[in-house]
């Protein structure tokens, strides 16, 4: 599992040996597996196998762009090797007479090879970061014969800036290296008896590039290799319109975890104050969109753009005769202007291919002229200064037979006709969407003044549940410090090195050795000198806290040195430090299971603490401590102090200090600090975990964060995240706190998890990944939308717009009436 970010998903390639790794090309040509067999006679590469299934292959995402495709150049590339006998090109073309510029070398039985191949100049286009990917086939030095002792296994790449298109270089020593090339997949001749070609796809980037080009050389030195393709490409966030803001095709940006901050421009018809933003990841993905233009008076926003008045929707029929049909309604809900006059659309049913148009300044016409007992079919729309909305729903009218008496029923209102295949289908999908929202647990809905009882004093009591007391209750702090923490003698403590530096001093590991315990590891945190009484007070708060809990995954005080300076506090030694930069440091390295298992022992601390009824409040990864066996405790505990010394915290308007990224939009607005809010930030800290450590939101402002989050945009999924875990972070990330869930219920669903290790295949796939980059995580359900053509699109379901828009349920609050029945 990875970040999800713009780093992350840049890395991934490279660890993973490449975007690819080995594949196979079935059916070797016999002209090509003759050539691999004897590696001395000048192996005729022909590859012509490549050729179709490769051109077959080479659709690139849209959000990459070519500079280079050697699979793609009709002519003469243009590439030198030097010495001259070294890699070779297979001269050769495939069945539409396209030449295949494959490049081979395979001096194996040869000893000190080096040879090199060298691009033609390659323009960045203004692109700082390029990719290249090869693909290649590679001859397993053991299926040699005699030739083990020269043969190597491996090539490299390397690259050379320049600004001039012939300023080529052939000195070796002005080439950057990029990196060593090693196959996943080699072959042997058994392979060929098989006529399987391993074919391996490696991708390596490189950045930031300064200037206008570049040159790749590829150098070998004694592998047997066919240099198939090599495609240069950069990435893009190619344009989009979103929330009728236009962001245009944008570069990504030089650094793999760089997010580019971009405006759009509000699309015709709309305005803004503050131009709306969008962040273009190294990856080619737009994230986290802020802001949104609005249509300009008299405009209505549909699909993207800005359009005039609302659909009407009201009609009433008034008289109706055997040749004419009197109608009136009323103006569109959102006229959007001032209505200069309607126009009727009406043709005898299943006759639409001849119809009349009538227009009217009043909301009323007669349609006359009208064949006797017959079934017409009506549409409305009406027309403002910005031109004519879209039609009403169908509405049908019999006229009279030729002697019926006529009837005037216009206050008898129209009965509604069938209901429509769109709202069937919309009935579905909203009870689809109701139904399937939430899964797994209940979340029993908390009543607001229960939860008050419950989290938000620090003094009610819990049955069977001992109460965390704040250290503020005491008159005197000391009294407090001793009625929680056990005085430590100086002489029983080896201090051996300093680990790190708290606010109030260093942070050192030791040994501690209690008259009638056994020696145990401790980590010690001390109080510098010169300190003031308030420092003093504060810094053993942390202490008076941390006495009151006894849980395995909360840190342990062993107890406090005060009699003697320096005052230090004592606790249990955890090896692996603090979570966020172990896991940092082990990118990647750990099972789903094990990533689990840390969320479900934060979980269980967190538990412990709420039902202490303590708030922690700055819950985050650099506040969790791991030992050597992978166990997370919870720490970091202080009084107001805590968040002083975070240097993620942040000023907020009202003058507290928060780090926002890590907490709940009610705590930041009007500090409601909760274990409700607790969870909001455990829901960071899963993400954080499953990214391995990544920073949340990226390098957005802190502004950003809080507006966009206030918006209802949430993370995106880590990369390859179990849905499972995805879920829980989006329940811990509800906007009304009472939603999300409670520490047990997450520590129960861990539970279950770990139990079921299957239910943890399923991952977040990354096309619903990239959706939600974008997707608002208010309701999921149509109020998240601001348009029914949005919502419709959003659900993939845009094709049933028309229909929508024809049976009138043109805006979002139409839809939102409509009932299951
Ligand atoms: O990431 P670290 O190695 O883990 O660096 C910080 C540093 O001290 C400053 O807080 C480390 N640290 C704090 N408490 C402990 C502990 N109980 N065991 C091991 N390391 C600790 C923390």
């Amino acid at each position: 599992m990875r970040g999800s970010g713009p780093r992350a998903a840049g890395r991934r390639r490279t660890w993973g040996g490449g975007g690819g790794g080995g594949g196979d090309i079935p059916s070797t040509p016999a002209s090509l597996a003759a050539c691999y067999s004897s590696p001395r006679r000048a192996p005729l590469w022909t590859c012509l196998l490549l050729c179709a299934a490769l051109r077959t292959l080479l659709a690139s995402p849209s959000s990459e762009v070519n500079l280079l495709d050697s699979r793609t150049v009709m002519g003469d590339l243009g590439w030198i090797a030097f010495p001259k006998n070294g890699w070779e090109e297979i001269g050769e073309v495939d069945e539409n007479y396209a030449p295949i510029h494959t490049y081979q070398v395979c001096k194996v039985m040869e000893q000190n090879q080096n040879n090199w191949l060298l691009t033609s100049w390659i323009s960045n286009e203004g692109a700082s970061r390029i990719f290249i990917e090869l693909k290649f086939t590679l001859r397993d030095c053991n299926s040699l014969p005699g030739g083990l002792g020269t043969c190597k296994e491996t090539f490299n790449m390397y690259y050379f800036e320049s600004d001039d298109a012939n300023g080529r270089k052939l000195k070796e020593n002005q080439y950057i290296k990029i990196d060593t090339i090693a196959a996943d997949e080699s072959f042997t001749e058994l392979d060929l008896g098989d006529r399987v070609m391993k074919l391996n796809t490696e991708v390596r980037d490189v950045g930031p590039l300064s200037k206008k080009g570049f040159y790749l050389a590829f150098q070998d030195v004694g592998a047997c290799i066919a240099l198939v393709s090599v495609r240069v490409y950069y990435k893009k966030c190619p344009s989009v319109v979103r929330h009728l803001a236009i962001f245009p095709d944008t570069i990504t940006g030089a650094d793999s975890s760089q997010l580019l901050e971009v405006s759009g421009s509000c699309v015709n018809h709309s305005v803004t104050d503050d131009p709306p933003k969008m962040h273009c990841s190294a990856e080619g993905e737009w994230l986290v969109p802020i802001g949104k233009c609005m249509c300009k008076a008299g405009y209505e926003e549909k699909n993207g753009t800005c359009q005039a008045p609302s659909p009407v929707t009201n009609v009433k029929r008034g008289k109706i005769a055997k040749n004419s049909i009197s109608l009136s309604w009323q103006e569109p809900d959102r006229p959007n202007g001032i209505i200069l006059e309607y126009e009727i659309k009406y043709f005898e049913k299943d006759q639409e291919t001849s119809y009349t148009i009538i227009k009217s300044k009043e909301a009323s016409i007669t349609a006359e002229g009208l064949k006797p007992a017959s079934v017409y079919v009506f549409q409305i729309r009406a027309r403002t200064a910005a031109g004519y909305g879209v039609f009403s729903r169908r509405f049908e009218f019999e006229t009279t037979p030729v002697f019926a008496a006529s009837s005037d029923q216009s206050q008898i209102p129209i009965i509604a006709v069938s209901v429509t295949v769109g709202v069937i289908l919309l009935a579905v999908v909203i009870g689809f969407l109701l139904s399937g929202r939430r899964c797994g647990y209940s979340k029993a809905k908390q009543d607001p003044e229960e939860e008050k009882m419950q989290f938000h004093s620090g003094h009610i009591k819990l049955p069977g549940v001992r109460t965390y007391i704040d250290p503020h209750t005491y008159e005197d702090p000391n009294q407090a410090v001793h009625e929680f923490a056990k005085e430590i003698e100086a002489s029983s403590i080896t201090i051996e090195r300093v680990i790190g530096a708290g606010e109030f001093g260093e942070v050192c590991s030791g040994r501690l050795k209690q008259p009638g315990k056994r020696e145990l590891p401790v980590a010690i945190k001390t109080l510098k000198v010169g300190y003031s009484e308030k420092q003093r007070r504060d810094f053993l708060g942390e202490a008076s806290i941390m006495g009151q809990f006894d849980h395995p995954n909360i840190i342990h005080l062993e107890g406090v040195v005060t009699k003697s300076k320096p005052v230090m506090i004592v606790t249990e030694y955890m090896e692996n430090g603090s979570l966020d930069t172990f896991l940092k440091k082990n990118d990647g390295q750990f099972t789903v299971i094990q990533l689990v298992g840390m969320l479900r022992g934060i979980a269980a601390g967190m538990k412990y603490l709420s039902d202490m009824g303590y708030v922690h409040r700055d819950l985050a990864a650099r506040n969790i401590l791991i030992n050597s066996n992978l166990v997370c405790k919870v720490s970091d505990f202080g009084l107001s102090r805590v968040l002083e010394d975070d240097p993620e915290a942040a000023y907020t308007t009202r003058g507290g200090k928060i780090p926002i990224r890590w907490t709940a939009p009610e705590a930041i607005a009007f500090r409601k600090f909760t274990s409700a809010s607790d969870v909001w930030s455990y829901g960071i800290v899963m993400w954080e975990v499953v990214s391995y450590g990544e920073r949340p939101y990226w390098e957005m402002t802190n502004q950003d964060v809080i507006k966009a989050v206030e918006e209802g945009y949430r993370l995106p999924s880590p990369m390859d995240c179990p849905a499972a875990l995805y879920q829980l972070m989006l329940d811990c990330w509800q906007k009304d706190r009472n939603s999300r869930p409670k520490f047990d219920e997450l520590v129960n669903m861990l539970d279950k998890l770990i139990r079921n290790p299957s239910s943890l295949k399923t991952l977040v796939n990354t096309s619903s990944r990239v959706s939600t980059l974008l997707a608002e995580h208010g309701p999921l359900g149509p109020g998240a939308y601001r348009s029914v053509g949005e919502w419709l699109e959003a659900i993939k379901m845009g094709r049933y717009t028309e229909i929508f828009m024809e049976n009138g349920y043109s805006s979002m609050d139409a839809v939102a009436q409509v009932t299951l029945e």
